[in-house]
């Protein structure tokens, strides 16, 4: 890395703040023992799939001697998964700790995610490289992937890799199916008789990985001012121009955390809630006809222009689309041999609606043809349809525009553009608060390391309030799980955080809605900063603020 911008360089020089707990050191932390933690549900299943590691204690950090030797630790790292900003900071954290207890301890960055840790793919991280990544964003440190650590071959592969480099621990740095592998990984580990930790930590810019113990997970902070500010923008432009509206897709996979929080944070005329609308039960034609009913109304008051923000994961919970989409990755599988044989777009579309039946036929029908084709793109490895690939954002507009060119009530002029905000903000150089966080969460995997601990997820909780409040630990990652049905099984997973109806967050968007829908309202947040007043450069979200606040 020989050039960085003017920011970057300003910016490695940043000395990320860390709770009053770790601020002695990793050898300085005393580690306390609570309660043994159990999940909340589903209980004798879970202790009968974990029997090494079920039922171990949660975990507190106050100042006091570490117990145990300083001796060099040797850990793995992987960052799996979508990128999220702060994860090199997290690398950071763990790094300077295992240093600080010795020096010749080191860290393994395994190559492109998971994979590399399969394949034994590592890089051995020095000061020089890790000082060029300090406070970046980004992932590619050492890279990222979506290999789903799963099987036992590929555990007994990780297991030749771990003992070849006689790792004490594995740091897994990922979202909920990463870190319910990484339990997997620690119970299989344990069972082997091996005593390397496996310790996970919660990344993903969806924030659907929390709980009470984790209040959010590293990246939504960076990722959602991002967005916010683009989104701020484009409300200044449309106001400005008076003849568009924009109809801006969000990422977030399944959850709505980030067009809530985008919504909250600009004030745009529509914010959709995936979950809201699987719970009225909402069609996709009552969606259009809500927007079209926004729109005519601003049309009425002489605003042809506005912001509709509308989450990645819609489509998925609208209930006819659950159905159609669970059928057609059924349908694929199935006759995975023959679609693959298919060279046309129409081929692979008559196919299709052949295959479909009834009414889901005629649901698929509706479609525009973009829409059907990329309804039938490649899986993700975990078998879900890539809704960062389905143009939602162009769907509604199209299908808005159409209500709306049929509505004799209409009276306003409609011109729409459409963007898709999601990896503009997923490696974008960390806010103070995810540098802080990201930083203080690879400490505290350093200490749960140094104390022999394993299955557990890195946690900090108090987030909401000054750095100086902050309270680090470890929380057993098996306490997070519950029974999902997974491709046809029934297996432990992390339960998604999807956006609570009953929550302050979603309540403070329905309080204020009919407001932002007609009014200009509009917020325009900015850019995030990194150096200036504390009051802008420490903001946290208004979720965080709401939750936890
Ligand atoms: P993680 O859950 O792995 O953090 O990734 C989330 C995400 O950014 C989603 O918001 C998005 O749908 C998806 O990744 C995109 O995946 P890809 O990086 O494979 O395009």
């Amino acid at each position: 890395m020989s050039q960085v911008s003017i920011l970057e360089k300003h910016r490695k020089q940043y000395q990320p703040k860390v709770p009053p707990s770790l601020r002695q050191g990793i050898a300085k932390v005393k580690v306390l023992e609570g309660a043994a933690a159990e999940p909340a549900k589903d209980r004798e299943t879970i202790r009968k799939s974990f029997p090494n590691t079920y039922g171990t204690p949660l975990l507190s950090f106050q100042i006091g001697d570490a117990s145990g030797e300083a001796k060099p630790l040797r850990i793995g790292v992987v960052l799996s998964g979508g990128q999220a900003p702060g994860g090199h900071n997290v690398i950071a954290g763990l790094f300077d700790s295992v240093k600080s207890v010795h020096a010749q301890s080191q860290i393994f960055g395994f190559l492109g995610g998971p994979s590399g840790l399969e394949k034994g793919k590592y890089e051995t991280i020095t000061q020089e490289k890790m000082d060029a990544y300090r406070n970046t964003g980004g992932f590619d440190i050492i890279g990222s992937g979506r290999t789903k650590l799963e099987t036992p071959e590929q555990f007994d592969r990780c297991i030749e890799v771990i003992k070849s480099l006689e790792l004490n621990a594995v740091v897994i740095i990922g979202g909920d199916d990463s870190n319910t592998n990484a339990a997997i990984l620690a119970e299989y580990l344990k069972a082997k008789g091996l005593t390397t930790s496996v310790i996970g930590v919660p990344k993903t810019i969806d924030g659907d990985l929390k709980n009470p113990h984790i209040p959010v997970s590293f990246g939504f902070d960076t990722a959602v001012k991002t967005y916010s500010e683009l989104i701020g923008n484009i409300a200044r432009d449309a106001g400005s121009a008076k003849k568009y509206w924009h109809f801006i897709k969000l990422m977030g996979r399944s959850a709505s955390h980030i067009a809530l929080e985008a919504g909250l944070q600009t004030h745009a005329n529509v914010t959709l809630v995936s979950e809201e609308v699987e719970k009225k039960n909402l069609s996709l034609e009552q969606i259009v006809d809500d927007i079209a009913r926004v729109i005519s109304a601003r049309a009425d008051a002489g605003k042809n222009y506005g912001v509709v923000l509308i989450p990645e994961g819609l489509i998925e919970f609208i209930p006819s689309f659950k159905t159609l989409i669970g059928s057609l990755n059924d349908l694929l599988a199935k006759n995975e041999a023959a679609f693959a044989k298919l060279e046309t777009a129409d081929a692979k579309i008559a196919a299709m609606s052949d295959w479909l039946e009834g009414a889901l036929g005629a649901t698929f029908a509706t479609l525009p043809k973009t829409i059907q084709l990329q309804l039938l793109l490649d899986r993700d490895p975990h078998g879900n349809v890539q809704v960062s690939l389905i143009e939602t954002d162009s769907l509604l507009a199209e299908l808005v525009g159409r209500k709306l060119k049929g509505s004799p009530s209409f009276k306003g002029k409609f011109s729409s553009q459409r963007h898709f905000f999601g990896y503009e903000g997923r490696a974008a150089a960390p806010s103070n608060f995810d540098a802080d966080y990201c930083y203080s969460l690879g400490c505290v995997a350093a200490v749960l390391v140094r104390s022999g601990r394993t299955g557990y997820m890195a946690s900090i909780r108090n987030v909401s309030k000054g750095v100086d409040q902050w309270a680090a630990g470890g929380i057993p990652i098996s306490m997070m799980f519950n029974m999902e049905q997974r491709h046809g099984h029934l297996k432990p997973v992390i339960q998604k955080a999807l956006v609570e109806l009953e929550g302050p967050a979603f309540k403070a968007l329905v309080q204020s809605r009919a407001k932002w829908e007609i009014e200009d309202a509009f917020i325009y947040p900015g850019p995030i900063q990194y150096f200036g007043p504390s009051e802008v450069c420490d903001a946290i979200t208004k979720t965080l603020e709401l939750e936890q606040g």
